[in-house]
């Protein structure tokens, strides 16, 4: 198979005693290509190096990337198994002493045992994460219902490409992250991006965003705040938090009225399109204004651009997803395209940016409360028998769906779910109304962390694990493209620490499951039973191997056979993925965020990121400078709404919601609405967001609504300022 177009090879200095390892930066969904430097005669990781030859970053990577390496041999890194004697100090990182994995694996099956003897199998939980490879996501859900027994597994995907992947299936039905390769995206004519802070969360995207313009395209942007990205677009739709129904509602209406329609491939590939526009009739620029509080030529200019251009892609992330309604503002952007015809060729299409380096991958292969590998139902009989099957267990045997990941916290809290072992997420930082879930976690009988470092959930446990880093073992992740690629290890497992994986198969073993899983010696035969398993569902991996994704720089699912090159473009033969093979566009009628700012809680609150942290900060807040260029969480607030309230910049106020309140320092800054707060959430403790935050879900998705809440600011008086 020929290399990608744009290899290149470009040579590097290797110092005496150095060797290079190509693999792919651990954070964000864009999966940088790498290289790791190591040096040989410690075997340690010391320092990183850009690789030109992968599509995506050409190079280019951004401030987390660059210090990723520096996780890896950090002094934080947890050694050896942790066990905690005291309950007492739950919820304190104090009260730890070291084991060995044989006493901390024995005392994690005794009382995994001992609690679904008393109460039941489905007493144990799972709570996992997507910054781990396709094998590790794959196993912990095999691990969950075959291991364990139990029906209660859910991940933090759930808290992030959740809604995206509700509406895509719906839509499109089919859930991969984009219609296009990412080297497409520079070659449009016209950029609609809504809700993604791009130029700091997905940084290494830019360079194809400004090719747009340069070329002279468009760039349009649906955003609160002026982001970088914001900044530099042709128009800037600056909407109210939660509103984003109503714009996209106002686009369609718009474009059906200026006759941007193709009729053709309406008639011939999609269906509701007659109530949509029936729908969508009220939608005019001047009632979508008031709603969203842009001005009604902006809207009319975005929906002409949109409309003429010969190419356009409408490209989303989770300021449109994170919402109580995100499943139908994910239906409501991609409608745009549907009735365009803007989509199934390459350079037109619709693309959500991914958000967890395997955000993709981990949500494809069973680690979902409702799901199972190959993007298998379990709510469908036939994918039941089929995967029991597959597994070697009788149908009877396989666990019913579980709840989602915040529906379980309610679980532990009424007792139902009286264990928990968690990896690969920090939910005492990430997850909303904090009080809850702190509770939670203190009302378990028995929880389990795998990290590898103390983290603040961590803290509530009774073991904690530790786990090796992303450049200690193989494997591969889907990156956001929905481009299969191998990851590298590129030293040993530190100290005493050890993949997932490995963890996993010990704990089956001696659950007395191992039957199950004592083929699997190493991430290669994970994947080999993995992309077996896949096969016939709709995220297809039975045409992938390690060898064809070194080959062609990637393989993109789904790709069915051996002898195919696996699919960059979705939909080339208009055949959608439902039963009908037609694409359906969806009459979305308006409804407001669940919370809506009143006279007591005036403004309304979003949350986010900065580019110098990630996630719950486990990972970055260690990195001296990431930390350094951005120490703690800041207040943003417009200058004519500090002025109203009589704050100045670097002053601490109090933030309050109806879930609670937080001290922050304030960042004046004319780059957000007046009417609109926003805070990083990369802290946990009490400087965490999520403390205010409402968990008001998404019928669909059971997201969180993150982005829109109402609040209320408060002065300290006496307080001094710089806190
Ligand atoms: N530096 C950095 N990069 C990351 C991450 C990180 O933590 N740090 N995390 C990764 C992950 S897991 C994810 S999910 C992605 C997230 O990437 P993004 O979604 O781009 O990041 P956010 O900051 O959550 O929110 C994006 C934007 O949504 C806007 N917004 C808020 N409310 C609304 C609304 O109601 N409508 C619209 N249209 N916009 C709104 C915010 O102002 C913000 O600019 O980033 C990935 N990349
Ligand atoms: N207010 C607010 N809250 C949000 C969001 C928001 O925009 N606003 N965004 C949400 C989104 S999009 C996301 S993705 C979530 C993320 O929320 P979390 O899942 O809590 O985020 P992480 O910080 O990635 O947590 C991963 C943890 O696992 C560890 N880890 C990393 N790799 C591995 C591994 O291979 N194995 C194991 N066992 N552990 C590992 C890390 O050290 C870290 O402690 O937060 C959500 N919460
Ligand atoms: S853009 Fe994402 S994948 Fe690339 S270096 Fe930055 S964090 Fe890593
Ligand atoms: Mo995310």
């Amino acid at each position: 198979m020929p290399k990608d177009k744009f290899f290149k090879e470009i040579p590097n200095v290797v110092h005496p005693n150095e060797k290079l390892v190509s693999t792919h930066c651990s954070y964000c969904g864009m999966q940088c290509g790498m290289k790791l430097r190591v040096d040989t005669t410690q075997n340690k990781i010391i320092g990183v190096e850009p690789r030109y030859d992968f599509p995506v970053n050409l190079g280019k990577m951004c401030p987390k990337g660059v210090t990723a390496y520096q996780q890896v041999n950090h002094p934080d890194r947890i050694e050896r198994p942790l066990i905690r004697d005291d309950a007492s100090l739950k919820g304190t990182p104090d009260g730890f002493r070291e084991a060995s994995w044989d006493e901390a694996l024995d005392l994690i099956v005794k009382r995994f045992k001992e609690l679904q003897d008393k109460y039941g199998k489905d007493t144990l939980s799972v709570y996992s994460g997507v910054s781990m490879t396709n094998e590790k996501c794959y196993l912990t859900g095999k691990f969950a219902r075959v291991a364990l027994q139990t029906r209660y597994i859910d991940y933090n995907g759930r808290f992030c490409m959740s809604s995206a992947a509700a509406g895509f299936n719906r839509s499109l039905g089919i859930d991969r992250g984009s219609t296009v390769p990412w080297t497409d995206i520079n070659q449009t004519d016209c950029l609609f991006i809504a809700g993604s802070n791009a130029a700091e969360c997905h940084p290494t995207s830019m360079f194809r965003i400004w090719e747009v313009q340069n070329r002279g395209g468009y760039l349009i942007v649906a955003d609160p705040r002026e982001t970088p990205l914001a900044r530099r677009a042709d128009i800037h739709l600056d909407l109210r938090p939660g509103t984003d129904l109503a714009l996209a509602n106002g686009m369609v209406h718009l474009l059906i009225k200026n006759g941007h329609i193709d009729e053709a491939f309406i008639r011939n590939h999609t269906n509701g399109f007659e109530d949509t526009a029936e729908l969508v009739k009220e939608f005019t620029p001047e009632y979508v204004s008031e709603i969203t509080g842009i001005d009604a030529d902006k809207i009319i200019r975005a929906a002409d651009i949109y409309g003429r251009a010969p190419e356009a892609i409408v490209m989303f992330c989770r300021g449109v997803e994170q919402q109580s309604k995100g499943t139908d503002n994910v239906s409501g952007y991609t409608n745009m395209a549907l009735i365009t015809g803007k989509i199934g060729r390459p350079k037109s299409g619709v693309a959500t940016f991914t958000g967890q380096g395997n955000g993709q991958g981990g949500r494809e292969h069973g680690q979902k409360a409702d799901q199972l590998p190959g993007y298998r139902k379990m709510d469908n009989p036939d994918h039941v028998r089929e995967v029991a099957c597959m597994w070697g267990i009788p149908e009877e045997e396989m666990p019913q769906k579980g709840v989602s990941a915040y529906e379980m916290f309610q679980l532990m809290i009424d007792k139902t779910i009286r264990a928990n072992y968690l990896l690969c997420s920090n939910p005492t930082v990430s997850a909303p109304n904090q009080h809850h879930v702190r509770e939670a976690f203190k009302s378990l009988d028995f929880m389990v962390c795998c990290d590898f470092y103390l983290s603040e959930s961590a803290e509530y446990a009774d073991v904690v694990l530790p786990v090796s880093t992303w450049a200690e073992d193989d494997g591969t992740t889907t990156n956001l493209e929905g481009r299969v690629i191998r990851h590298r290890q590129a030293q040993d497992w530190y100290a005493e620490s050890k993949p997932d994986w490995w963890i996993q198969i010990e704990i089956a073993k001696r659950m007395g499951r191992g039957q199950y899983f004592e083929h699997l010696k190493n991430p290669a035969d994970i994947f080999d039973e993995l992309r077996r398993m896949s096969k016939g569902g709709t995220a297809d991996y039975s045409g992938i191997t390690y060898e064809k994704i070194d080959e062609q720089n990637g393989v993109f699912w789904p790709c069915t056979d051996e002898n195919t090159q696996g699919t960059p473009h979705l939909f080339l033969d208009k055949k959608f993925y439902t039963k009908d093979q037609r694409a359906l566009i969806c009459a979305l009628p308006y409804r407001p965020p669940a919370e809506e700012p009143d006279a007591e809680y005036p403004l309304r609150l979003t949350t986010g990121r900065v580019v110098f942290h990630y996630l719950s900060g486990n990972q970055t807040r260690r990195i001296p400078f990431l930390k350094a260029m951005y120490p703690d969480p800041l207040l943003e607030v417009h200058p004519e709404t500090a002025k109203q309230y009589g704050i100045e910049h670097d002053e601490v106020v109090l933030l309050k919601t109806r879930r609670g309140e937080v001290r922050y320092k304030v960042k004046i800054i004319a780059a957000i609405r007046p009417d609109t707060v926003f805070v990083p959430y990369h802290w946990g403790k009490e400087e965490s967001v999520n403390l205010l935050t409402n968990p008001a879900l998404d019928p669909y998705s059971r997201m969180p609504e993150f982005k829109a809440c109402a609040a209320q600011i408060i002065k300290l008086e006496g307080v001094l300022h710089n806190g």
